[in-house]
């Protein structure tokens, strides 16, 4: 095999505490797809996933649960490693932090790193925080919270060991750059080369026992274990075999990490300054991507909106809610999950473009050549279209992959899947079939329509490997062993007289059905509040200036308002108020909350409303007309 054909990719080491949803599920499906194209590509890869199960975190989610460390630990993870196969992850190893030989690594990187006099024993005081396992400075701390948690995180003070990371700033920095590509993309460049800016700290790598003993043993003193990023990243080595395995030699180099922007700073500053104290070269590429919101809002527990990988598998098939994954999230950038565009994107692209195709071309041939694939004759000016048009996406499909840009590949073989509709329609074989001449063209048709059929199928192997399955085993393939795009480059690859034979529909339509709002509850007041707390929420009139749809959206509206300042609010009064309606009304909006994005759009605050008495939702207004920008008291 050609040395440099080699693919290492990783995702995260998933924390235990929580079961698998959406957004774990996403970024291993992006692994599993880009190890399915890669190993299309005649590349030799190595997947890697696997579980976080060290630290006070999932000592803690172990104490609630009144279960060991141990016994939590392994039923969660077991989750994590049986639910990917059911997904159709591919992964080649499933590592866990509590694995011996990754407890064996992690000490002997300690110790090494230790030897080289890169860490020392300190005393430390700061604020921490437990839901993300490290200290805060004052300065990221929002009204003293943590900003991913909005808890307080502890004043805790304590004698550690700690990572000389400082020591290796300069030289961060300096690799950063003459490596554009080694964090992309480049937003998330920008913000670690951002915080490189400050003078980076030296890194708390150790816990005493007293506090916690879930963890991994510093080698030196038995007083301490390690921190648990000091252990988890390490996880990258370890699967292959760091320091004396045959793979780290063959896979380090070719390693490419990929994460979600909530890991971008572990990943992008303690890693690359602990291989480099290590000893260990960097990493190729960490690849980041954004977040997956549901129906707008940030995914969690308490907000009750998990979204399960299985559950949505179950209802609309994997194949389906991969396309979706990939198909809708620009890599690196959030994404809102709701059922509704999923339902869509099947009906669309799945049912109608894809489906329909197989189907109709599939039915073709048994018609009119009895399920045997017909032997082309010439081609002629209308053949090239298709031919060119595969060549083109196929070139395509190699480029936007090696830029992370699954959704332009999607969107490149569609309008292949497009050009091969059209060509239907525009060499109408209905005709051809009545001609008397028999000129040979519905054989070349039919034939080309086949050849279609074979590379679509091969396109699409990556994201949908149960459906490029089920393509191939209706045009006579299901003897392919493997999806290889050396099969595909050039045309022809089917044979006349394979046999054809219709199977059932790849994708049925389906309808979307809007769960039933349940009945109104009895009065339930949340928990009282100070009158100082009511005071920090920013209440204000605005007059609508200009409203429009959403696009793509069933439910929100874009309103250009004046709340004492022109800014954009999105609201999801869609079904409820035409924008023509909003221009010119007063409503009350919240200005000072965070602004967020729905379906793409900024907004800048929230509307009041409140439901109808005869269902939808009433806007909160006013019996005389106010000012614009006045405060609501
Ligand atoms: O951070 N959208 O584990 P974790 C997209 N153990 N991806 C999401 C997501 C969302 N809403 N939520 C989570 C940890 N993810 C550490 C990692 S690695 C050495 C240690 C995905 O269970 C995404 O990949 O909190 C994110 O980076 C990861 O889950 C965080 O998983």
């Amino acid at each position: 095999m050609n040395a440099q054909k080699v693919f290492y990719v990783t995702t995260p080491i998933y924390y235990v505490n929580a079961s698998p949803h959406i957004g774990h599920a996403y970024t291993t499906i992006v692994g599993d797809v880009m190890s399915r194209f890669y190993r299309m590509s005649g590349y030799d890869v190595f997947f890697m996933t696997g579980t976080d199960e060290h630290g006070d975190k999932i000592a803690e989610a172990a104490r609630k649960n009144n279960e060991t460390p141990k016994s939590f630990t392994d039923r969660i993870s077991a989750q994590f490693r049986n639910l990917w196969p059911q997904l159709a992850v591919t992964n080649d190893y499933f590592i866990r932090t509590t694995d011996e030989n990754h407890v064996r690594t992690v000490q002997y990187i300690l110790q090494k790193v230790y030897d080289s006099g890169d860490i020392y024993f300190g005393e430390y005081g700061g604020h921490y925080c437990v839901g993300c396992e490290r200290f805060y400075t004052e300065t990221e701390l929002v009204d003293g919270k943590c900003p991913d948690h909005q808890t307080e995180p502890e004043f805790r003070k304590e004698s550690n060991y700690f990572f000389k990371m400082s020591k290796y700033q300069q030289w961060l920095i300096g690799y950063i750059h003459d490596n554009p590509d080694f964090i992309r993309p480049e937003r998330y460049r920008n913000e670690v080369l951002a915080f490189l800016q400050q003078p980076l700290e030296d890194l708390c790598i150790s816990r005493p026992k007293t506090r916690l003993t879930w963890g991994i043993e510093i080698p030196w003193n038995k007083e301490y274990v390690t921190y648990v990023w000091f252990d988890a990243l390490i996880n990258y080595v370890t699967g292959i075999g760091y320091p004396d395995g045959k793979d780290f030699g063959k896979y380090w180099a070719a390693s490419e990490h990929l994460i979600a922007k909530d890991i971008v700073k572990p990943h992008g500053i303690y890693w690359p300054t602990m291989l480099k104290s290590a000893g260990i070269g960097p990493y190729k590429n960490l690849n980041v991507h954004g977040y997956w919101n549901v129906d707008a809002s940030k995914m969690s527990k308490s907000l009750g909106n998990v979204v399960r990988p299985l559950d949505l598998k179950d209802k609309y098939g994997l194949d389906a809610f991969r396309y979706f994954l990939l198909r809708d999230m620009v890599f690196g950038l959030d994404s809102s999950f709701s059922e509704e565009a999923l339902v869509q994107r099947i009906n669309s692209d799945l049912a109608n473009d894809l489906g329909n195709l197989v189907s109709r071309v599939v039915a073709m041939d048994v018609k009119y050549f009895k399920g045997k694939v017909p032997a082309p004759k010439a081609a002629d000016e209308a053949d090239r279209k298709i031919t060119e048009a595969a060549a083109k996406t196929l070139g395509e499909v190699e480029q936007f992959f090696r830029e992370l840009t699954f959704h332009k590949v999607l969107i490149s073989i569609w309008e292949f899947i497009n050009v091969a509709n059209k060509y239907i329609v525009e060499n109408e074989p209905w005709t051809l079939a009545k001609d008397p001449a028999k000129s040979g063209r519905l054989e070349t048709v039919i034939y080309n329509l086949m050849e279609s059929l074979r590379l679509t199928a091969y396109f699409v192997y990556p994201f949908m490997p149960d459906t490029a399955r089920k393509i191939l085993d209706q045009i006579g393939l299901a003897d392919v062993k493997e999806f290889r795009f050396d099969d595909i480059r050039s045309w022809g690859g089917i044979k006349p007289g394979a046999a054809v034979t219709r199977g059932e529909a790849l994708f049925p339509r389906v309808e979307y059905k809007k769960e039933e709002e349940a009945p109104s509850k009895k009065f339930e007041m949340l928990p009282e509040i100070a009158w100082d707390d009511f005071g920090k929420i920013d209440l204000r009139v605005a007059k609508v200036m200009e409203a429009e749809a959403v696009p793509k959206s069933a439910k929100l509206m874009k309103l250009k308002i004046d709340c004492g300042e022109v800014r954009t609010i999105v609201a999801g009064i869609l079904q409820d108020y035409k924008p023509e309606e909003m221009v010119g009304r007063s409503i009350v909006v919240v200005v000072n909350l965070k602004p967020t994005k729905l379906m793409g759009v900024e907004s800048r605050g929230m509307l009041l409303a409140t439901d109808a008495e005869k269902g939808g939702l009433a806007l909160v207004g006013f019996d005389k007309e106010p000012v614009p920008g006045g405060k609501v008291r």
